[in-house]
């Protein structure tokens, strides 16, 4: 995903080229807005965190770009692509590092095991709007 904070300040287009340049096929993609009931079903293991409300009402702030990603190594190479949780310690060149603002408000998502990638996959696409 990527995230309300960077769509608000007009960064969709060189995300969307970043990831294209890493070599990331987009299978599926949409602009859409989470309800809460959404976001809350999507960070379900952050429930018990201490930051799960803030996540919730920032990630339904305003309107995301959902999209999943074809690569060998897809989620591993994503997240070095992305960099770290916190844009202070993201490596140079990387996306949260090039566009992010915070811990909370960090410009993208990336799923953290393939296992979790399927899951995420059919929380935003059906299977006919996966290409
Ligand atoms: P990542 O997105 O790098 O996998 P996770 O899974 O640890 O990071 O956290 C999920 C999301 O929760 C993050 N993308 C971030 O938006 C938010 N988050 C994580 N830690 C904090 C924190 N300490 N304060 C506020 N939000 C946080």
């Amino acid at each position: 995903m990527i995230k309300p904070d960077a769509v608000a300040k007009g960064y969709i287009g060189g995300i969307l080229a970043q990831i294209n340049e890493a070599g990331f096929k987009i299978v599926a993609m949409k602009y859409t807005q989470l309800s809460r009931l959404d976001a809350e079903r999507f960070y379900a293991v952050h429930s018990e965190r201490p930051f799960f409300g803030e996540l919730v009402a920032f990630m339904t702030s305003g309107p995301i770009v959902a999209a999943v990603l074809e690569k060998d190594n897809a989620v591993q190479d994503f997240r070095t692509l992305i960099g770290s949780t916190n844009p202070a310690e993201a490596a140079e060149g990387t996306i949260r590092q090039r566009y992010a603002s915070s811990i909370g408000e960090n410009a993208v998502h990336g799923s953290d095991s393939d296992e979790n990638a399927a899951i995420e996959s059919a929380f935003h696409f059906s299977g006919r709007e996966i290409f």
